[in-house]
Parts: structure tokens; C-alpha cells; sequence
């Protein structure tokens, strides 16, 4: 929207703002009026020009002063703080429904009409709600455009929501240490226009693409990209936490199972374990426990989009 250039990048923008400029003005104040002080004493007040030490009895005035001062001061900060995050913990009935899931080491977006995504994709103007899940660890949500960060805990709800005022891609973080490759769970969020957002949100052409070569290799990056695979895998050879899907189909690796190393050969049954029951065969070299089995997530009909995704990095 040309026109609307004031607008700010969400309806949190100025009260966060606000209160920071507030606290950090207070801060840089007294920073700057207690070290003019302190560097004038020293001089006025050193041992070569004041050899006697110098005495002051209590002032009460001043006591009183510089309790009610600092005490209204820590107040209005409050205050500012609180009328700040009052409007998100409270969010409109009315709002666009979306659910976030954070796990080691992604997030994914799932929204009401099945669709999932790892970019979270919002309209403009219109109050978005997501609800927080965290499958494994603590994570934490961070939007700095949009001044809203909370945690994900495992086993607790939560939610937060906001309404874009500015098209445009912002980065979203996670500002938990949850392990490993923490630096990497990044991701943005995308402002559409209303319209845009919408033939977006029922376009399903990533999810059931035609048939063709090209139509499998992205049915299986759809797969990889609705569950994150690509924090800990590739598709170009390089290794991350996890083996790269590159070569990967017909190989014949060496695993841990159960303690003992062991040889086995990639077909659609390893792929399958390696999905459903991770930690079982753990190629050599690689550590154990990381993955999570996707066993509750990953249809067969996606497994097999995998398998042939898999097969076609091979050319
Ligand atoms: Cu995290």
C-alpha cells in the first residue's frame, strides 16, 4: 500500500517504543548527571587538596527526595511497561487463526485449512493470532519488527498475536537457546495484501503437484519444507546434523543399530525407519538422539513424495 507509508510494522510498534525510549532516556540521564558528579567530587574532593576527610551528617531532605524521585520514576515505567503488554496477552476474538510449532530446529505455521508452511505468511491490516506449541524444548518467538517475543514451552499454551500495518518481509528468530543449531531456526514472516493473502492461503499447488519429474522433485521439497527437515539436512551434499538427501538413494552406509555397526543399503524401508524410528540405525559418524521420530506426522503419502524426491537428487 504506496499511499499508507507511515504505517508502522505492527499495531505494538509505538507503545514498545515508547517505553524503551522512556527507560532508556531515564538510564542514559542519570548515567550521564551521576559520572559529572562523581568526576567533579574526585577532583574537588582529592587527598592532595583535602588531606582531612571530609564528614556529612544525614540529610532527611535529601533522603526523602531521592526515594520519592527514583520511586515515581520506576513507577511511570511500569506503568508504561504494563499498559504496553496488557493489549498482547488480550487478543481480538475476530483474529486469523494460525499455529505455530517450534522443535529443534524449525518452525513450522499450520493454519486452519490444513496448509503448512516454514515462512509464516499474514495478511495486512488483519489481527493474527498463533498459538504456541513447542514439541521438544524451550523456544521463543521473536519478531523484532514487530516488538513481540514470547517463550514456547513444551506442555504449556500460549499465544500472540499482532495486525501488520506494512507490507514486506521481516525476520522471525528464535531467541531461546534450544540447542545445537539454534542460530539457524530463522525464518520471515510475509505481509500480503488482503487479496494476495488469500489466493495464497487456498493455493495448493505446492501440496498436490502434476505428476512429471519436476512435479515429484517439489512435491518432496513441499515435504521437507513443511517439516523443517532442511534445519538438519540438505539437498546439495553437505552435511549438516544429519546426512544430506543428496546420493543418498541406493547407498550403502554404515550404521549403528543397537551398538554394532552394520551395513545397509537406502531403499524405501531405511528411509521409512530413518523417518518413523530415527535413533533405530544412525549412519557412522552422525549422533544419535537428535531426531525426533515424525512418525505422528509424515503420511505415507508424503513418505513415498520423499522417496521420490530422494531418487531424483541421484541424476
Ligand atoms: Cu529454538
Amino acid at each position: 500500500m504506496g499511499e499508507n507509508t507511515t504505517a508502522k510494522a505492527s499495531n505494538f510498534v509505538d507503545q514498545v517504543d515508547a517505553t524503551f525510549v522512556l527507560i532508556f532516556g531515564v538510564a542514559l540521564f542519570f548515567l550521564i548527571i551521576i559520572t559529572i558528579v562523581m568526576v567533579y567530587f574526585i577532583i574537588r574532593y582529592r587527598k592532595s587538596k583535602s588531606p582531612e576527610a571530609t564528614h556529612i551528617e544525614g540529610s532527611t531532605a535529601l533522603e526523602i527526595l531521592w526515594t520519592v524521585i527514583p520511586t515515581i520514576i520506576v513507577i511511570l515505567m511500569f506503568q508504561y511497561g504494563w499498559s504496553g503488554w496488557r493489549p498482547q496477552s488480550k487478543p481480538p476474538a475476530e483474529a486469523f487463526q494460525i499455529k505455530s510449532i517450534a522443535r529443534m530446529w524449525s518452525f513450522v505455521f499450520q493454519y486452519e485449512n490444513g496448509r503448512m508452511t516454514d515462512t509464516l505468511y499474514v495478511p495486512v491490516g488483519k489481527p493474527v493470532k498463533i498459538d504456541l506449541v513447542a514439541q521438544d524444548v524451550i523456544h521463543s518467538i521473536y519478531i523484532p519488527a514487530f516488538r513481540i517475543k514470547k517463550d514456547m514451552v513444551p506442555g504449556k499454551k500460549g499465544n500472540i498475536w499482532f495486525e501488520a500495518g506494512k507490507e514486506g518481509e521481516y525476520d522471525v528468530f528464535c531467541a531461546e537457546y534450544c540447542g545445537l543449531r539454534h542460530s539457524y531456526m530463522k525464518t520471515s514472516v510475509v505481509v500480503l495484501p488482503k487479496e494476495k493473502f488469500d489466493s495464497w492461503y487456498v493455493d495448493t499447488s505446492l501440496v498436490v503437484p502434476p505428476s512429471a519429474e519436476a512435479g515429484k522433485r517439489l512435491a518432496g521439497v513441499a515435504v521437507t519444507r513443511k517439516y523443517g527437515c532442511n534445519a538438519c539436512h540438505t539437498s546439495d551434499g553437505s552435511k549438516l546434523v544429519g546426512p544430506s538427501y543428496k546420493g543418498l538413494w541406493g547407498r550403502t552406509h554404515l550404521v549403528i543399530s543397537n551398538g554394532e555397526e552394520r551395513e545397509v543399503t537406502v531403499d524405501s524401508a531405511y528411509i521409512r525407519r530413518s523417518i518413523y524410528d530415527p535413533n533405530a540405525e544412525v549412519v557412522k559418524g552422525y549422533t544419535t538422539g537428535l531426531m525426533l521420530s515424525y512418525k505422528d506426522q509424515v503420511t505415507e503419502e508424503e513418505l513415498g513424495q520423499l522417496i521420490e524426491y530422494f531418487k531424483s537428487l541421484n541424476n
